[in-house]
């Protein structure tokens, strides 16, 4: 039996990838950092097919002892400060998360067992202000935010440890994906959310910042099955993963509320305001997958349609029973 440790498994990606190792058999072990109430609701549904083991990003001698007692053949650091915005509020800690936290993970695995598989969840907000358009893996990087900065420092890291001691460390380049796991505060699930509350009378305004970016919007649950792949090929390499379409915050809003038979859309959104815009904005991204789909014969499963609308109809059936 294989087994993997999943940092991040509180989050969005990580139940996705726990359901899918547990469906393939894996013992599949997750990193939680303590807190003074616990944030589970995104793996009570698998809480009991999981082992969940306490760590900190912040802390080497917990991922260490987390590595250790797991003795893992696959390890996937879902894990970071992942919220672009906050980034500009926090960076240090920002860095700390999701830059100096990748090294010590790799740490871990250096000094436990340097044959244990390593990916790291890269992002495509290292594009930032893109140089080449669709981007892809050899697009070079001009990152927008802290956060950008550091997902390009656990980028390198991640190569360095693959270039300097041999690790099987590979990086997934992920464009953004959604689904009805996503935090509250990223665009795609705030807009979900608060469709479903207006069509319920229930909210009559959406604040948001601009509606003019554009993203490669994907489904994590596909998403997350590319993760595993890269970790089963002969040899450790870096992917683009993502749809090859794009939209905007504001086609994401006309469908959204297209779910709920809405289409004076305009009389409940409030576009710019302050609070939502940020210092540097990444305006366009669009992802091009031709590697991933040619060396892991990965492709997305769920279209852009689907999407917003499997986040809505989640939305409205969770406020319904509220
Ligand atoms: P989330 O923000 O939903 O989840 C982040 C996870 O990291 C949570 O489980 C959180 O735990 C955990 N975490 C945060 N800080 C620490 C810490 N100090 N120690 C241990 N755990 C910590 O992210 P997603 O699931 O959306 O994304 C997964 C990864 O992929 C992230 O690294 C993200 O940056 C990256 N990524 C995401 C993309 C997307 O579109 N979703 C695209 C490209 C990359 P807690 O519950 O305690 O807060
Ligand atoms: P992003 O996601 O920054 O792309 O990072 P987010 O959903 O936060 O923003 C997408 C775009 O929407 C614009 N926007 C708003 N965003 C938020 N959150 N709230 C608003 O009110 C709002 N109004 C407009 C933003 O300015 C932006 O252009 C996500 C995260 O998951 C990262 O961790 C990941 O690395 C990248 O995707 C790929």
């Amino acid at each position: 039996m294989k087994s993997a440790l999943i940092t991040g498994i509180t989050g969005q990606d990580g139940p996705y990838l726990a359901e899918l190792l547990i469906s393939k058999g894996y013992k599949v072990y997750g990193l939680v950092r303590r807190l003074s109430t616990p944030n589970m609701e995104n793996i009570q549904h698998i809480y009991d097919k999981i082992e969940l083991l306490s760590g900190d990003l912040l802390d080497q001698g917990s991922l260490t002892d987390a590595i250790k007692n797991s003795k893992p053949d696959e390890v996937y650091n879902l894990a970071a400060q992942s919220f672009v915005k906050a980034s500009w509020d926090q960076p240090v800690l920002t860095g700390e998360f999701t830059a100096l936290g990748v090294t010590r993970i790799l740490e871990a695995i250096r000094t436990v067992d340097p044959k244990i598989k390593f990916y790291q969840a890269s992002s495509s907000e290292m594009f930032g202000k893109v140089t080449e358009t669709p981007q892809k893996e050899t697009t070079r990087f001009h990152p927008r935010s802290p956060y950008g900065v550091a997902k390009v420092y656990g980028h390198y890291i991640t190569l360095n440890y693959r270039e300097s001691y041999n690790i099987f460390a590979c990086s997934g380049i992920l464009f953004n994906h959604e689904s009805p796991r996503r935090g509250i505060e990223f665009v795609t699930r705030k807009i979900t959310n608060a469709v479903a509350r207006i069509s319920l009378g229930k909210q009559n305004k959406l604040e948001l910042g601009s509606l003019e970016p554009k993203r490669d919007w994907g489904f994590s649950g596909d998403y997350v099955e590319a993760m595993w792949l890269m970790l089963q090929q002969e040899k450790a390499d870096d992917y683009v993963i993502a749809t090859g379409e794009n939209h905007s915050v504001k086609e994401f809003v006309q469908e959204a509320f297209k779910v709920v038979g809405i289409s004076d859309w305009e009389k409940y959104v409030v576009a710019n305001e302050p609070k939502h815009m940020r210092p540097a904005e990444v305006d366009y991204l669009i992802g091009d997958a031709s590697k991933a789909q040619k060396v892991l014969g990965w492709k997305p499963k769920t279209s852009f349609k689907e999407l917003v609308e499997m986040m809505v109809k989640a939305d409205l059936e969770r406020e319904q029973n509220k």
